[in-house]
C-alpha cells in the first residue's frame, strides 16, 4: 500500500466537483431539484482540527462515492444528545473530548487507563471509505479516518478467556443532555466476538474527511463495523473490556424482540416493523424522491466476513 501525504486524502470538494460534473454531463432534463443538486454545496463551518500523523489510503471502498460532510454530520443517531436526527448536530457541542481516557479491563495482560493520544499514537492512521447501514433502513457512505481495531486489541494482549470485547460510551449528564432522561439505559454498551473484533474490517474511527470527528459522529473515538447495523457502531468510547460471556448490548436490553447481538446487515430478514430489503440513501434526490438501493448481505462485505458466521442461522434475526 502506498503512503500518501495528508493533502492527497479524500477531500470533500473533489468529490463534490466530481459529482457535479457527472450530473452536468448526464443529459438529464434538469428540473428544479436536479439543478439545485448539481451546484457544489459549501461545507458548513465546523470545529474539526487536523489529525496528527500521516494517513494511509487503503483500498477499502475505493469505488464508493462518499456523502457530503454536511449529510454525514447533520443526520445522526446519538441518543445522548436527543432522539431527533438533527439533535446531535445541535446539541453535541457540550461534549468535551479533551482530555479523554479509555480504560482497558478484563481478560488481558495490559489493563490500564490510557490517555487517548497515547492510545492512538502507536497505530497507523488509515482512511476507510465504508457504507454505513442503519437498522432503520437508510444508508450513507462515509470516509472515516482511524485505526485498525485488531491492532489496538492485540496490543493489550488478550488471554484465552477473552471471547468477547465490550465497549461503553461516556456517562455524563452535564455534557450529555439526553442522559438526563430514561430514553435508554446508560451507558450505551456494545460488544463483538473476539473474532469479529479481530477482523481486518473492524475499525476505530477518530476522524472523517481527513479531520477529527465531529462530536455528533462520536468524537473522539467510535467503533465502525461496516457489515453490521449502525447501532453496533458505538460512539465516544471510554471503556474496552475483554470477557468470557456474551454481553447484552443496549438495543437488546431496550427491545429484545427487535434487536440482537450479531445484528449483521441482512436483506433476507425483515425487522418486525419494516422490510430490510431496501435502504433509503440519505441526501439523494431530495425528500420527495429518496433514492433507494437494494440492501446487500453483510452490507456488501460478504467476502470479508461471511466465514465468521458459518455456524449461524442467517434466516433469523439475532
Ligand atoms: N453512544 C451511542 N452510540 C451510538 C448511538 C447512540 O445513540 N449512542 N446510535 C447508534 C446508531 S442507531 C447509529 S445508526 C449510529 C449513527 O452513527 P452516525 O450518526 O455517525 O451516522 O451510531 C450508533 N452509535
Ligand atoms: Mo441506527
Amino acid at each position: 500500500m502506498k503512503k500518501i501525504t495528508e493533502n492527497l486524502i479524500t477531500n470533500e470538494s473533489d468529490y463534490l466537483n466530481r459529482r457535479a460534473f457527472i450530473k452536468q454531463t448526464a443529459k438529464l432534463g434538469i428540473g428544479l431539484l436536479g439543478a439545485g443538486a448539481a451546484l457544489p454545496i459549501l461545507a458548513e463551518k465546523s470545529d474539526q482540527s487536523d489529525l496528527a500523523g500521516e494517513i494511509l489510503k487503503t483500498p477499502y471502498g475505493k469505488n464508493l462515492e462518499p456523502h457530503s460532510f454536511k449529510d454525514i454530520s447533520n443526520y445522526n443517531n446519538f441518543y445522548e444528545f436527543g432522539t431527533g436526527k438533527r439533535d446531535p448536530a445541535k446539541n453535541a457541542h457540550t461534549l468535551k473530548t479533551k482530555p479523554w481516557h479509555i480504560t482497558v479491563t478484563g481478560e488481558c495482560e495490559k489493563q490500564g487507563d490510557y490517555d487517548l493520544e497515547d492510545f492512538i499514537k502507536p497505530h497507523q492512521l488509515e482512511e476507510r471509505i465504508y457504507r454505513f447501514r442503519c437498522v432503520e433502513a437508510w444508508s450513507m457512505v462515509i470516509p472515516w479516518v482511524g485505526i485498525s481495531l485488531a491492532g489496538v486489541l492485540k496490543s493489550f494482549k488478550p488471554n484465552s478467556n477473552a471471547k468477547y470485547v465490550v465497549f461503553k460510551t461516556l456517562v455524563d449528564k452535564q455534557q450529555m443532555p439526553g442522559q438526563r432522561g430514561p430514553i435508554l439505559e446508560w451507558p450505551y454498551i456494545e460488544g463483538l466476538t473476539i473474532n469479529e473484533a479481530m477482523n481486518p474490517l473492524s475499525f476505530l474511527a477518530v476522524g472523517l474527511y481527513g479531520k477529527t470527528l465531529p462530536n455528533q459522529n462520536g468524537a473522539p473515538i467510535r467503533l465502525v463495523v461496516p457489515w453490521k447495523y449502525g447501532f453496533k457502531n458505538i460512539k465516544s468510547i471510554v471503556s474496552i473490556h475483554f470477557q468470557k460471556e456474551k454481553p447484552i448490548n443496549t438495543w437488546q436490553i431496550q427491545a429484545p424482540s427487535e434487536y440482537g447481538f450479531y445484528a449483521n446487515v441482512n436483506p433476507n430478514v425483515d425487522h418486525p416493523r419494516w422490510t430490510q430489503k431496501r435502504e433509503r440513501v440519505i441526501g439523494k434526490g431530495g425528500f420527495f424522491s429518496p433514492e433507494k438501493r437494494k440492501t446487500e448481505i453483510f452490507n456488501g462485505y460478504k467476502d470479508e466476513v461471511a466465514h465468521l458466521y458459518s455456524q449461524l442461522d442467517l434466516t433469523k434475526n439475532f
